[in-house]
């Protein structure tokens, strides 16, 4: 068991679809904790960093601009394996495909316009909270819940 810190972008389309509270509040109520919060319009060299993978890729061109053409929400999740438990409360990346009870499979039908971005791994989640975030912009803060979220075996063993 191991605490983790995952990286999540609500998009253009979650923006404007009003999706950021709805959003905000599934993370919360599984039991993440929220350590950082920011609306940006996010720049062309930081989408070519944050898409780095798909640089190649045919459509990286209308990903970035599609990204870079409202602002967006970034937030950082923390918690016991959250990179894996967003992933999949995000859903797969094709919303018409995306398991329903997943954000996308809930509210998504496209595969760009997919509402909501989540790190896949904990590398990447490193990678991509330093695009947007400094140090001092995440907060690290007793979670008054965490007693009743995770069990004492469970939070010792985050100490160790
Ligand atoms: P995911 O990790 O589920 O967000 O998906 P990917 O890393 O595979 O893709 C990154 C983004 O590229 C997705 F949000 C959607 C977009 N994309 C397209 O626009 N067209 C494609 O053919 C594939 C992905």
């Amino acid at each position: 068991m191991k605490t983790s810190r995952t990286a999540v972008l609500v998009k253009p389309d979650g923006l404007q679809r009003g999706l950021i509270g709805e959003i905000i509040n599934r993370f919360e109520k599984k039991g993440l904790k929220l350590i950082g919060l920011k609306m940006l319009i996010m720049i062309d060299e930081q989408l070519s960093d944050w898409y780095v993978e798909h640089k190649d890729k045919s459509f990286f061109g209308e990903l970035k601009s599609f990204m870079g053409s409202m602002p967006i929400v970034a937030m950082v999740w923390e918690g016991i394996d959250a990179v894996p438990v967003v992933r999949k409360l995000v859903g797969t990346t094709l919303g018409r495909e995306a398991e329903a009870g997943s954000i996308r499979g809930d509210f998504g039908m496209s595969q760009q316009f997919n509402l909501i971005h989540a790190s896949v791994n904990g590398e990447e989640a490193v990678r991509e909270i330093k695009i947007i975030f400094s140090e001092d912009e995440l907060f690290n803060y007793a979670g008054v819940m965490e007693t009743v979220i995770y069990t004492d075996f469970e939070l010792n063993s985050l100490k160790k």
